[in-house]
């Protein structure tokens, strides 16, 4: 058995004057570094779009950011266009010490389907590859922390747990976008769910 420090999508485009803020999500990034040295694994992800995304409000004619659609896997929350492969908001925030980094997942490249969980897309059964990834290292016990607290760290956590994983979520590492009430609903399904919800 062993740990891993999950770090959730710290990119430029989701920090203060990104595409997509969330507040104050620039102000984790020095006790997340911090917290590394107690991880045997480090593992990143990072939101990686083509710039015709489904999930992007721009990709329909008449709707806005924050807006819903249904797609074939449920409702799907439609944003700004926001990390789109090789662009400055899709890198790491530079304050992040991404070079500690043992694997980089990246998700959300197939255009037709989102991707907030690091372990599958939102389709619910396409793998990332993370977990396979995870088991080949005997870890069984997983610390998630970064952005958002309610959409990729919230799927990433919920999905661990369902694969059997001890989860943790670091509260005072992570930050929400908290629209339409998704952070309450987030924390009520994680709690549900057996996810240690922690704050230091
Ligand atoms: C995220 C919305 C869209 C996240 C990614 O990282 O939480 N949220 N894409
Ligand atoms: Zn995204």
């Amino acid at each position: 058995m062993s740990d891993a420090l999950l770090v959730i999508d710290v990119q430029n485009d989701f920090c203060p004057n990104g595409a997509l803020a969330v507040n104050e999500g620039d102000t984790i990034i020095q006790q997340i570094n911090a917290a590394m040295i107690h991880f045997s694994l480090i593992v990143l992800t990072q939101d990686w779009h083509p710039n015709n995304h489904k999930s992007f409000a721009s990709s329909y004619e008449n709707k806005k950011p924050f807006d819903t659609v249904e797609m074939f896997y449920g409702d799907q929350v439609l944003w700004p266009d926001h990390c789109i492969q090789g662009s400055i908001g899709a890198k790491f925030h530079p304050n992040l010490n991404h070079e500690k980094a043992d694997a980089i997942i990246r998700k959300g490249s197939n255009p037709s389907v989102d991707s907030y969980s690091a372990f599958f897309e939102n389709d619910k059964v396409t793998p990332t590859g993370l977990h396979g990834y995870l088991k080949d290292r005997d870890v069984t016990d997983l610390t998630l922390v970064g952005l958002a607290t309610d959409y990729c760290v919230a799927f990433s956590a919920l999905d661990a747990a369902n694969l059997g994983y001890s989860v943790t979520v670091r509260l005072d590492m992570a930050r929400a976008i908290d629209n339409d009430g998704s952070l309450n609903s987030a924390i009520n399904k994680m709690s549900k769910a057996g996810v240690n919800l922690e704050n230091g």
